[in-house]
């Protein structure tokens, strides 16, 4: 136990950053968190200033996802706290363990309207694993430490909100040690009839999870796979829950996912959801196939117990740490007679020629086929987007991080990227909001210098993100962005294309030279527009980040469309009013 001492409310708090091994702290400088921020240096905290607090969230989120680390921010209070909104949203979607720090109006003023106020728990309430309050200023430790337990506890953001004259004073500290709780395996008696169904499996399906990533568990899984002889699929934008290169690595779900792992899952009798949510948007019907096994039994392990048949009927629902799970359903079923045993050889026979048909498949699938991408494409001197995705999963070196932003390119990456290591992969999850990508990865790369990192960002995207290129500049931060140039918000315009008669309204981009403007910057800018130099544009910009240097390399790309999004979620229009008649 530590001993309790006399300091200030701001050492307080640098202690308690100190004890949860916190290095980096990211935000825009001010006057409310000035007395803590003055000590950051000598507690060695290295503070990144950014251009935009949405910034500063995101690169705490991919700080958090590529390390496995608390990611840290801090704004100002009022407009500087409320910048954080988005990208608390997409931190807790994306289950990362954030702190953000929000000081608020001084406890003396609050409710009177002075300047930069705002009620600052009520807008982060729904989007937060945890919310402390310093309602004392001799509480500072105490409850900024329970955030950082919390947020690794729940695996999500966490807001630690501070008035703004309680960093000031003398008060009697203990700085508490971290406490870190792992969720065992589960309950024995689930895990018993867990192994039950699995023995007794003739086509098992694990179906591997960012809780995979995030429980440290793909040893587990390989094993697991191996035992059962099991194809095993990635949950939706989680294409580093297994090694790609594996035999039995099938590839990702969801949209834009692989054929492969759709048509081998389509057959499962037991599916193990190991470490997902099985989240609604993950598993819809793609590339027309309805591949959800409506007749297998499921097999849920979440560390949430929450998540458990909440999206999914399940026949048995594990509350439980997916590493420990796993090695506790090995222990179950090796050396027991498996029903998987005796077709083994079969199904490997099935899933060999299952991934093999689909990378055949893409290989072949140069550009869309339908007859708006046709037309765009026809007269266009630029790359197809799918060939540039191909060539640039080629050339991405070994090891590689990878963020990917919301739009039709990006979507469609999801085909094209395949990593051997977990960590690696950093798209925007659920929340879905465009302009993730980019600040995201600078944030990886702070936390795993050493690994090369990418964000593939769609050109409307990056108008919202290209801010952080100053970040990159000014902190020496080196990654590499491909921003697709397509001219337009083409994910939306998939939208007007499919269900509004080509009515364009807002989807169509003027840009401006985007290698020019990253020069600008003091950032490097290449302009791409033949495959033939994709590799070395890639090979030369990760090779510029050693030297601490950001690359843009812009892609030149047609304006051909791949399947949309919420093909879920959209009609065609059914109009009432005689003046909007034409409008269908
Ligand atoms: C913050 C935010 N605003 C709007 C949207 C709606 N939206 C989804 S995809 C998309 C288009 C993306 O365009 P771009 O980044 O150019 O990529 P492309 O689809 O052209 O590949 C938009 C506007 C969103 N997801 N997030
Ligand atoms: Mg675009």
């Amino acid at each position: 136990m530590n001993q309790p001492q006399k300091m200030g409310p701001s050492e307080a708090l640098v202690e308690t950053l100190v004890a949860n091994g916190v290095t980096h702290v990211f935000g825009i400088v001010g006057s409310a968190f000035m007395d803590a921020l003055d000590l950051f240096p000598a507690a060695g905290i290295r503070f990144v200033a950014v251009a935009h607090e949405q910034g500063a969230i995101h690169m705490a989120d991919g700080y958090a996802r590529a390390s496995g680390r608390h990611g840290v921010c801090i704004a100002q209070n009022g407009p500087g706290v409320t910048n954080f909104v988005t990208g608390v949203a997409a931190a807790f979607w994306a289950h990362s363990p954030v702190v953000f720090i929000t000081p608020e109006t001084g406890s003396m003023s609050m409710g009177l309207g002075g300047f930069q106020e705002t009620e600052q728990l009520p807008i982060f309430s729904k989007i937060t694993k945890y919310q402390g309050h310093v309602n004392n200023p001799k509480r500072m430790a105490e409850i900024a430490a329970r955030c950082f337990d919390r947020a690794m506890l729940d695996l999500g953001p966490t807001q630690l909100n501070i008035p703004r004259d309680y960093f000031y004073g003398e008060i009697d500290v203990t700085i508490a040690d971290p406490m870190r709780v792992r969720p065992g395996p589960g309950d024995s008696a689930a895990l018993d009839a867990a192994a039950e169904i699995l023995a007794a499996a003739r086509f098992p399906v694990i179906l591997a999870g960012g809780g995979v990533i995030m429980a440290g568990a793909t040893g587990e899984t390989v094993a697991l796979a191996e035992l059962l002889g099991a194809p095993v699929c990635s949950s939706y934008l989680h294409n580093d829950s297994f090694p790609a290169s594996h035999a039995l690595a099938v590839g990702p779900l969801g949209y834009q996912g692989s054929k492969a792992a759709m048509k081998l899952i389509a057959q499962a009798d037991v599916v193990l959801a190991l470490g997902t949510r099985l989240g609604p948007f993950g598993t819809l019907p793609q590339h027309g196939l309805d591949y959800w096994p409506k007749q297998a039994k499921i097999i849920q392990i979440d560390s949430d117990p929450r998540m458990l048949g909440l999206v999914k009927a399940i026949s048995v629902g594990i509350q439980g740490d997916a590493r420990a799970a796993a090695a506790a359903l090995i222990g179950r079923l090796k050396g027991r007679q498996l029903a998987a045993s005796v077709n083994r050889a079969e199904r490997a026979a099935k899933i060999a020629a299952e991934k093999s048909a689909w990378s055949s498949e893409l290989d072949a699938w140069t550009h869309e086929r339908d007859p708006y991408s046709m037309e765009v494409a026809s007269n266009s001197a630029y790359m197809h987007p799918r060939q540039a995705l191909r060539e640039l999963e080629k050339a991405l070196p070994a090891h590689a991080m990878v963020s990917t932003d919301i739009g039709n390119i990006c979507s469609v990456a999801n085909s094209y990227l395949r990593f051997e290591q977990p960590r690696s992969m950093f798209a925007a999850m659920s929340f879905g909001n465009c302009g993730y990508a980019f600040p995201v990865i600078c944030g990886a790369k702070l936390a795993a210098p050493e690994r090369p990192a990418f964000a593939y960002v769609g050109d409307g995207a990056w108008g919202i993100s290209l801010n952080e290129l100053l970040t990159c500049a000014r902190e020496k931060i080196g990654v590499t962005v491909v921003v697709f140039n397509n001219q337009q918000w083409g994910a939306e315009k998939k939208n007007h294309v499919d269900f509004y008669s080509r009515r364009y309204q807002g989807v169509n981009l003027v840009n401006p030279s985007w290698a020019g403007i990253a020069r600008a910057f003091g950032c490097e800018g290449v302009t791409v527009e033949r495959l033939a130099d994709v590799g070395n544009a890639l090979r030369s910009a990760a090779e510029a980040q050693q030297q601490g240097k950001t690359s843009v390399l812009e892609f030149m790309v047609t304006q051909e469309l791949g399947d949309p999004f919420r093909r879920d979620a959209l009609s065609k229009p059914v109009r009432h009013l005689e003046k909007y008649q034409s409008y269908t």
